[in-house]
């Protein structure tokens, strides 16, 4: 199950051991991302069980979406819906049905004190009728999205702070917090195969659905990006004349002195997988028309930083790490540079050169 470049640790093989000893039947290795979730929560004995019940519903979320977006080219659900999101972005049908599946999954848990989600432009509060809890979810609920008409991988990507304001239900304050508070984050990749990969602090765990069960199955315990990486940079390089000369003059650095490679599939979710799998360099900078960047730090960049992170990586607005920003608004846009260590420190060299 993990290949030798994601070698297992001994939790996770006493885990399987254990499971095949109480049970008594043939060694097994299959763990469902349930069962993952259960003996995790058992290793925290302070744990409510809270935080298991959330993930699961976002895996059951995730397992609703996956089956819309693999039937996408069979029935006639692609095409916009005929208004804009909160970013003059183009809403197509897919994106509305993610927001909703994720929105219904949550709103009635009683674990949540909000959520927002990047097609909402406000924070979503949780109805009155509903009981309130001590969680904020924060989504985009399918990125990448003018990938799906063309049958190219997407994403949805989630993560999870505790409240922090004093009240019974949840405020915009919950929402705004950086990412180096959060407690979980994760992203869904519907791709060749659907694939939930989370982490909560302790390491990047991998699941991969296997349809023919609907199970999530645990495929990449532990996943670390691979050393020495993959010299690989992911840019959409059209935008090349309207980024600043430090900018320009890292991609000439990486294509000559460096001798990268290239690739870029302009899906935020699929750009980063590879680049945790292979190692690399993905970059969306700021840029003449999109001064700020493009990418949100809510719903995109500070989620994959923290799993970039825990995989041994790290994330940067081309000055900071992207974790210690604290937001000011839900829809705030920096510039992203994420990916193998050694490589995000360069850019943040080279892009210093601009000041
Ligand atoms: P869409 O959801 O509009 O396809 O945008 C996807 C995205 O937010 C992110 O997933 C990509 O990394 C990035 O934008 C691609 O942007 P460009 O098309 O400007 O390269």
């Amino acid at each position: 199950m993990a290949s030798p470049r994601h070698p297992v640790r001994s939790s996770f093989r006493e885990r399987v051991a254990r499971t095949s000893d109480t049970n008594a039947m043939p060694q097994s290795h299959v763990v469902t991302i349930s069962r993952f979730l259960i003996d995790e929560q058992r290793r925290h004995p302070e744990a409510t069980g809270a935080f298991t019940s959330l993930l699961h519903d976002i895996a059951l979320a995730a397992k609703i979406i996956g089956r819309e977006v693999n039937k996408a080219g069979l029935v006639d659900i692609i095409g916009a819906a005929g208004n804009e999101n909160v970013h003059g972005e183009e809403v197509q049908k897919l994106d509305v049905f993610a927001n909703q599946v994720m929105y219904r999954a949550l709103d009635h848990t009683g674990l949540l004190a909000c959520m927002a989600s990047e097609e909402n432009e406000t924070f979503i509060p949780i109805p009155e009728k509903f009981e309130a809890g001590d969680y904020v979810v924060i989504y985009d609920p399918l990125d990448g999205s003018s990938n799906i008409d063309v049958n190219v991988s997407i994403g949805t990507i989630f993560s999870i702070h505790k409240k922090i304001s004093s009240g019974e239900r949840g405020t915009l304050e919950d929402c705004l917090q950086p990412g180096s508070k959060q407690v979980a984050a994760g992203y869904v990749l519907y791709g060749s195969s659907t694939m939930l990969v989370y982490t909560s602090g302790a390491g990047v765990h991998g699941f991969t659905l296997d349809p023919s069960i609907g199970e999530f199955i645990l495929s990449h315990p532990l996943l670390r990006m691979p050393e020495p990486p993959s010299k690989v940079y992911s840019v959409n390089e059209a935008y090349y004349a309207r980024w600043s000369r430090g900018q320009q003059r890292l991609v000439s650095h990486l294509k000559t002195a460096g001798e990268f490679g290239s690739r870029y599939i302009g899906s935020l979710v699929a750009d980063i997988h590879r680049i945790l799998l292979q190692g690399g360099l993905f970059m969306y900078p700021r840029e003449e028309r999109n001064p700020e960047g493009k990418l949100r730090l809510l719903y995109e960049a500070a989620p994959m930083a923290f799993i970039v992170e825990q995989a041994g990586g790290r994330a940067s607005d081309g000055r900071v790490d992207v974790m210690s920003i604290q937001p000011e608004a839900l829809h705030q846009r920096i510039p992203l540079y994420m990916g193998s260590r050694e490589f995000v420190d360069l850019a943040d060299r080279m892009l210093a050169e601009d000041e």
